[in-house]
């Protein structure tokens, strides 16, 4: 609990107490609050953010501080809020030697927040919220009110305080950034089941669809997060981001980077704006989506973007290169030299549209390449990407990276990022309805990509938000301090996150069940439970361990306090009870037990009924679909006869545990909640050594006892790619240190092994030695390549 614990003393630091003492700040007491200043001449989101925060104050105390521009004669404390550079009142602290200009100058997204003795005339004391930038300015102000006990998701998941009568701070000075990833946002995808219905019907009922106020709402919490770059959604059910012209205004005022996705380049939406209304545009139909062959009216088309990007100064990041309309493969020549060739021109004629308009240097506009899907194979067979061009890594869409960049790639000065998913569309099968994947795997990627250089710019598919919540948070808490949480503490995350989302008296209990959800749908996500197979033992201890989480969270149900009710359903009993009811549904249909698989779809349809109805006072309405793209899992599956033959369960002589095994600490460590087995054992970070000697690499072993013969020995691996090119997954294996095999489990990204191993959650490779007698022997696995993680070794 060595996270916990830090947590904890850390909050210490700025703890509330109901009595003030003497380096503590009263923001309210005895009915009344301290005001809110900022200068009028600070950057728009600094307004914004002061104003959440005395709504902040006010949801827990009922009090709203009065905002304004200067101190107030008859307070004699207030919340002082600014900018460096562009606050007159901070940079008079700074003059007057009461705040340090060094904390923040020329930092990115930094901020500091102090308590300040006599700042100005007339006030005894303030409570100084600085920051290098604007958004800097908004991170601080929002981490007070974090905490102060406000969640980010007071909005976004109704997760209110506790009310408090008074309100008093206590700190040191707190210091916070630049954050570890420069650009750190999400991707708003699939929004056809939630976010549009929702948005909609709830929030831009103007327009029917998700528009500025939906925005507004999203760059809030986005703040809250401390993410700063945006892909909005893209589907054909919404329109083009800048087709509401309000949407890079509201961008612009809560100071969100925009970008746009793999098949988007120029910040062009090409559903909407090319093939929908184009007409409208241009006054003509739109030709064929080909360079080699449309090159003057799709450049036309670019350029028209980038010159509006660059006349109204909106902070972006360009996708250059080009995919087909959606997420389809370029169209144009078949062949792959043809393809690369065509894609150089592409890049380098976008890129002469963004000198020309923005007329500064390269290095100040930030550009990114994502080699997605297809793109791969492109950018692995020699197209160019400028050096100062960022090239994002994107996972295989199931949570492992396909690769990152060598040592070569790390040199380049546009440096890495990574496009990782929470939610995905596509082959081999979607996730779209609950969200699964465990803060223990994200840290693992994305740490691992993060010793690669991968440190400019992490965008996550969140999918429509909801409820991907505690896991976007995850990925926006690890973006910003890639230290807070190394895979092998990532575990014990979700307890500090209950703790001050939920409440400290739920924590443990909350922290139990998302170990198990996240477990469980390591080996088979709620969303593809319909094409795992599993021996009619593995389906019971399955069963049983679902219906413990479940029976756990009905519990706690219960026991949570009303003002939390709603949160607790959205953020944890709703994906945790569907989930439960999604393998009783499949598993028991496959026992031949219409009633109870019946009864488990009839209660999915129920919470989801509940979900949109009656959560919240019907405040999400249209968010929560339980069937998103009608595929097939989401149906009633097929009752199979009770008589049929289930498959044969492991006859194998023994599974070895990783904990079992004995190994140098200062080289391997068991990662808990990795993998199907929920411990996987890996290299202690990533150190970049490949060995062709397996007797340097680091070594765990174990003392069998196995009979005579030939014996099968399966390493079962999480299924992870080679750190990048020219690498591989290996890991020799040796019994009493004379028979000695090589096993790698590298898939690719393309294979049906791959298919297989994402969709039951792990790969694996088997070795057979001949053992001429039986007895006591020694099992020795050296770890060859960074990235392998070993979750169990089974022995036939
Ligand atoms: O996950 C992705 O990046 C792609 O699949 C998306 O760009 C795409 O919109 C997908 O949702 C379906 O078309």
């Amino acid at each position: 609990m060595k996270s916990l614990a830090s947590f904890l003393v850390f909050y210490a630091i700025l703890t509330l107490s109901p009595q003030a003492k003497e380096e503590s700040f009263q923001i309210v007491h005895k009915s009344k609050s301290v005001p809110i200043i900022f200068d009028r001449n600070d950057a728009e989101v600094v307004a914004i953010s002061s104003n959440a925060m005395a709504e902040d104050i006010k949801l827990i105390t009922g009090i709203r501080p009065e905002i304004s521009s200067k101190p107030k004669p008859d307070a004699s404390a207030a919340i002082i809020i600014g900018t460096l550079g562009k606050s007159a009142m901070i940079g008079d602290l700074i003059d007057r030697g009461k705040i340090s200009k060094g904390l923040l100058d020329g930092k990115w997204e930094t901020f500091l927040i102090q308590i300040v003795k006599n700042p100005f005339h007339g006030l005894d004391h303030a409570l100084v919220i600085a920051g290098s930038d604007p958004r800097g300015t908004a991170f601080g102000v929002f981490e007070l009110s974090k905490r102060l006990g406000v969640s980010p998701w007071v909005y976004w998941a109704d997760v209110k305080p506790a009310k408090r009568r008074d309100l008093t701070v206590t700190l040191n000075q707190v210091v916070m950034g630049p954050p570890s990833v420069k650009y750190r946002g999400i991707f708003l995808n699939d929004e056809d089941w939630g976010l549009q219905p929702w948005a909609a019907k709830n929030i831009d009922t103007d327009i029917k669809d998700i528009g500025p106020k939906t925005y507004a709402r999203i760059f809030e919490l986005m703040l809250r997060l401390k993410a700063n770059y945006v892909w909005p959604a893209m589907h054909k059910c919404t329109k083009a981001f800048f087709y509401y012209d309000e949407n890079p205004k509201v961008a612009a005022q809560y100071g969100i980077v925009l970008g746009a996705t793999h098949c988007e380049p120029m910040l062009r939406n090409n559903v909407d704006e090319w093939q929908k209304n184009f007409f409208k545009e241009y006054g003509s139909k739109p030709g064929p989506w080909r360079y080699d062959t449309n090159e003057k009216e799709i450049k036309r088309y670019w350029n028209d973007r980038v010159k509006e990007v660059a006349d109204r100064k909106v902070d972006a990041v360009f996708t250059v290169g080009m995919r087909g309309i959606h997420d389809g493969k370029m169209p144009g020549p078949k062949s792959t030299t043809g393809k690369i060739k065509l894609m150089d021109k592409v890049i380098k004629d976008q890129r002469n549209m963004i000198a020309e308009h923005f007329k500064r240097d390269f290095s100040e506009i930030p550009q990114i390449f994502c080699p997605y899907k297809e793109v791969l194979q492109l950018y692995q067979q020699g197209a160019e990407v400028p050096e100062d061009v960022t090239i994002v890594w994107a996972d295989d869409n199931h949570g492992y990276i396909r690769q990152l960049s060598t040592p070569e790639e790390q040199k380049r000065s546009g440096r890495s990022g990574v496009y990782y998913h929470l939610s995905y569309w596509g082959p081999p099968e979607d996730y779209l309805w609950l969200s699964s994947v465990s803060p223990t795997l994200i840290s693992y990627e994305m740490n691992k990509a993060y010793a690669y250089g991968a440190d400019r710019l992490w965008v996550f598919n969140v999918g429509d938000i909801k409820p991907a919540e505690l896991e976007t948070e995850f990925a926006m808490d690890l973006a910003w301090d890639i230290e807070a949480w190394p895979p092998e503490e990532a575990a014990d995350y979700v307890e500090q996150w209950a703790a001050r989302t939920l409440g400290q008296s739920f924590a443990g209990e909350v922290a139990e069940i998302k170990a198990e959800y996240y477990r469980l749908a390591a080996s088979g996500k709620p969303e593809h439970i319909n094409l795992v197979s599993f021996s009619e033992q593995e389906a019971g201890r399955r069963l049983e361990a679902y219906q413990a989480i479940e029976r756990k969270a009905i519990d706690l149900k219960k026991r949570i306090p009303a003002h939390l009710q709603n949160a607790y359903f959205q953020l944890i009993y709703y994906p945790v009870i569907c989930a439960a009811k999604m393998n009783e549904k499949h598993l028991y249909a496959r026992m031949g037990d219409h009633g109870r698989s019946q009864d488990a779809h009839s209660e999915i349809k129920k919470l989801t009924q509940a979900y949109n109805k009656e959560l919240a006072g019907g405040k999400w309405d249209g968010m929560m679909s339980m069937n998103p793209r009608n595929r097939p899992v989401f149906g009633m599956p097929k009752i199979q006869n009770r008589e049929t033959p289930q498959e044969a369960s492991n006859t194998s002589i023994k599974t070895i545990n990783v904990s079992e095994l004995q190994f140098d600490s200062s080289k391997l460590q068991v990662i808990r909640g990795l993998g199907v087995d929920g411990e996987s054992l890996s290299r202690i970070r990533f150190d970049g050594l490949s060995y062709e000697d397996a007797g340097n690499a680091p070594t765990a072993s174990i003392r069998l006892n196995l009979p005579a013969g030939l014996r099968r020995i399966k390493l079962v691996c999480v299924p992870t790619h080679a750190i990048h090119e020219g690498r591989s997954l290996r890991c020799s294996v040796k019994i009493d240190g004379r028979q000695h095999k090589v096993l790698d489990v590298n898939s690719g990204s393309k294979s049906k092994k791959w298919t297989k191993n994402v969709i039951r959650g792990y790969s694996s490779a088997e070795v057979v030695f001949d053992l001429k007698k039986g007895g006591s022997v020694d099992l020795q696995l050296a770890l060859l390549d960074p990235g392998l993680a070993i979750s169990s070794i089974v022995v036939y």
